[in-house]
């Protein structure tokens, strides 16, 4: 059992653990809590994160960023398609219709879909919990943005499960943050009393999500969400890079869109400035050097012309507040606090405007870049049963109201019904009941497709199958169950025909048709009659009045269900993803021995060679200290000619040769060094 909670952000990633300690945020191998969002390939290797991100500019054709939006997406999706040519590193279509992207990887052209790169951004993560943690990790509670849809949110599972995770839970990064507020906190009201409301804001690279809670001891619920999906620190970013591209265009007569490299320069340039100004309000300088065609270039900036170029972009911070607080019906007095979150929430500019829309101080009680992540492993620990944690009920909302439709009887045509509305509590199920005497089909879809990010609201078809009459010929009731599960994700979780039989003469009718208590307490249940034609058949043929009690007896048969997603991973895909994710995986280890085999012949050749001028020095013949020089030497150059690339096994060879004439002489000083400690420990011990 692992507790770890994993942030995947649009820029920057998060591990946090759950040690006897409590939650941390651990660091990676550069002693660095944050994971750049970054792989990049090579020819002989991947490098995910820090070593990834420093390959932005040299590699920048193989270097992918800012993929977490191409979950869920068909290829042919004009967001993706618009997306396509503003981006140095190229897409392409999967098999399925989704979107792939497209590098040289190993001295091939490779397509990963977007499950692959997202698994091995979770592969590097995997690493560095495994490392804080020194053990196997594989349970884990993943974070995404509350906007997600379905297909998104499936194919964020299934890249979690490519990286040999067993992801407990989708998170709502809004409500891992509320969890990490709450979860402390001694004062709240207790169940009986009114709630305490709380705003979280989180404004990340590339989204913005504001969500509003009631909190109760032991508890919290989501009230409601409102994002901008497409608010963030990027489109400040976007900003002052189309600031500069034309100033530069016309002080220097640079394109600087027809250079990938330079671009990207700016870019990572202007995030930089960007971050100065939320602390500096007078001219800050922008410079970069050989930009292109071997010119430097700069400008400057104050903060009253990055607002003014920014005033679209700040505009749209309202919109979200407005729709939250009309939603939850609440109004401004209700609000206890609004916490912030998230690296862009450190923009004056946005908190300004945050403030004074609720006409109140923001709170930062939080830690806005790791409170994600902690939140995460915080409910990792909860659902773990290996970890002893605060019992704290979350109940989460449905971001996007659900409905089903389905054929019904040949006169009514189509039948449609909403069975989860917006904010509904999830994770949730209901019931439905049909009469049917042959298989049917379901089909989910979101009914306001204006809100969704893409064009096709469909959740996915569920058939249900072997439905067949009852021995009388009549219609049998089938009973439905539909859910919002721990993801967030809907699902046609089960489906029985309920056969009525005869029942022999004395027996007793037997109730069989209670549904099964929920496998966990948190999830809640409700029976939903889909018509009120078939309510009525329904009160005809199973509820009788009480007094005539008729010997039947019922039956419940399970029935399969035939379940098609919308985008929906095929299982021999995920298969040999996830072989190949381990291929791929092995195949760094033995690259990263390869090159640490080089770098030990590389070491020893330096620090021999100082030693034979330096401690060694008396401890040496003057013939075979130039036997080993002149061999150190060969090595260095080897090193750099033929050697610059060779199998692991020509370095381990090259070590041991230099070995063998390097050992004696160290083994004669370690002597020397030896003799007069053993004589002070002799002495000590009289
Ligand atoms: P998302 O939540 O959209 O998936 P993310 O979680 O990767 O993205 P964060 O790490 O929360 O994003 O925030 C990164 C953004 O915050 C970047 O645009 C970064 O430039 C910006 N940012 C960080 N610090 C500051 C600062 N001091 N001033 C302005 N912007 C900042
Ligand atoms: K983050
Ligand atoms: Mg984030």
């Amino acid at each position: 059992m692992s507790v770890v909670g994993f942030d995947v952000g649009f820029l920057n990633c998060y591990v946090a653990v759950a040690r006897a300690g409590g939650i941390e945020t651990v660091a990676n191998e550069y002693s660095d809590r944050c994971t750049p969002a970054c792989v990049s390939f090579g020819p002989r290797n991947r490098s995910i994160g820090a070593a990834a991100k420093s390959q932005v500019v040299t590699n920048c054709k193989n270097t992918v960023q800012g993929f977490k939006r191409f979950h869920g997406r068909a290829f042919s999706d004009p967001y993706i398609q618009r997306l396509k040519s503003s981006l140095v590193y190229d897409l392409a279509q999967m098999p399925s219709g989704t979107t792939g992207i497209k590098v040289m990887y190993m001295e091939e052209e490779k397509v990963f879909s977007i499950e692959q790169v997202t698994a091995m951004l979770l592969t590097k993560m995997k690493e560095t919990a495994e490392h804080a943690l020194k053990k196997p990790v594989a349970d884990c509670v993943v974070s995404v943005p509350c906007y997600y849809t379905d297909a998104e949110r499936r194919s964020v599972v299934d890249a979690a499960q490519i990286a040999g995770l067993n992801c407990l839970r989708l998170m709502n990064e809004t409500t891992a943050v509320a969890l990490a507020y709450g979860i402390y906190k001694q004062d709240l009201p207790a169940p009986e009393e009114k709630p305490r409301i709380v705003v979280f804001v989180d404004i990340g690279h590339s989204g913005y999500q504001t969500s509003v809670c009631a909190f109760n001891k032991g508890k919290l619920k989501v009230l409601a969400t409102a994002c901008d999906p497409e608010l963030g620190g990027k489109d400040f970013d976007e900003m002052l890079v189309r600031h500069f591209c034309e100033e530069f265009g016309k002080k220097y007569k640079l394109d600087v869109k027809t250079k990938p490299r330079a671009l990207v320069r700016l870019y990572q340039e202007c995030e930089k400035l960007k971050k100065l100004m939320s602390a500096n309000s007078s001219d800050l300088p922008l410079n970069i050097e050989c930009f292109m065609n071997d010119i430097d270039v700069s400008g400057k900036l104050n903060r009253v012309q990055f607002e003014e170029m920014c005033a679209y972009v700040l505009g749209r911070v309202e919109a979200p507040l407005h729709n939250l607080m009309e939603q939850a019906k609440l109004k401004k007095e209700d609000i206890y606090a609004v916490e912030i979150v998230g690296g862009a929430s450190r923009i004056p500019s946005v908190k300004e405007r945050i403030s004074r829309f609720f006409g109140k101080e923001l709170s930062t009680t939080l830690n806005a870049d790791e409170a994600v992540a902690r939140g995460c492993a915080l409910q990792c620990a909860i659902l773990s049963p290996a970890f002893k944690v605060r019992e704290f009920s979350i109940t989460d909302a449905v971001a996007y109201p659900i409905s089903l439709k389905w054929n019904s009887s040949a006169e009514e045509g189509l039948s449609d019904c909403e069975v989860f509305p917006k904010n509904h509590a999830a994770p949730f199920s209901k019931v439905l009941t049909f009469y049917r005497r042959e298989p049917f089909s379901l089909e989910a879809y979101y009914n306001t497709p204006n809100e969704l990010p893409y064009p096709d609201p469909t959740i996915g078809q569920f058939v249900i199958q072997k439905v067949v009459p009852q021995a009388s010929g009549e219609s049998s009731k089938v009973k439905v169950k539909v859910r919002v599960n721990i993801h967030g994700i809907f699902s046609v979780s089960s489906a029985s025909l309920v056969e009525v039989q005869k029942a022999e003469e004395g027996e007793e009718p037997m109730d069989t048709e209670q549904q099964a208590t929920p496998e966990k307490e948190e999830e809640k249940e409700e029976e939903v009659i889909t018509s009120p034609e078939e309510s009525k058949t329904e009160k005809k043929s199973d509820l009788p009045p009480q007094a005539k009690k008729p010997k039947v007896k019922t039956k419940v048969l399970e029935l399969p269900i035939e379940n098609s997603p919308q985008w929906e991973l095929a299982v021999d895909m995920l298969n040999l993803f996830v072989e190949n994710e381990g291929k791929m995986i092995m195949q760094d280890k033995l690259e990263k021995e390869r090159n640490d085999a080089k770098n030990y012949v590389e070491e020893y050749v330096y620090d021999m060679r100082d030693k034979l001028h330096g401690r060694l020095e008396k401890f040496v013949s003057e013939a075979d200290r130039d036997i080993l020089s002149l061999q150190l030497e060969d090595t260095e150059n080897w090193l750099y000619e033929d050697g610059e690339d060779q199998p692991k096994q020509q370095y381990i060879d090259k070590l041991a040769v230099l070995k063998k004439l390097g050992q004696p002489i160290q083994e004669r000083y370690m002597e020397s060094e030896e003799r007069p400690r053993a004589f002070d420990d002799m002495g000590k011990q009289i």
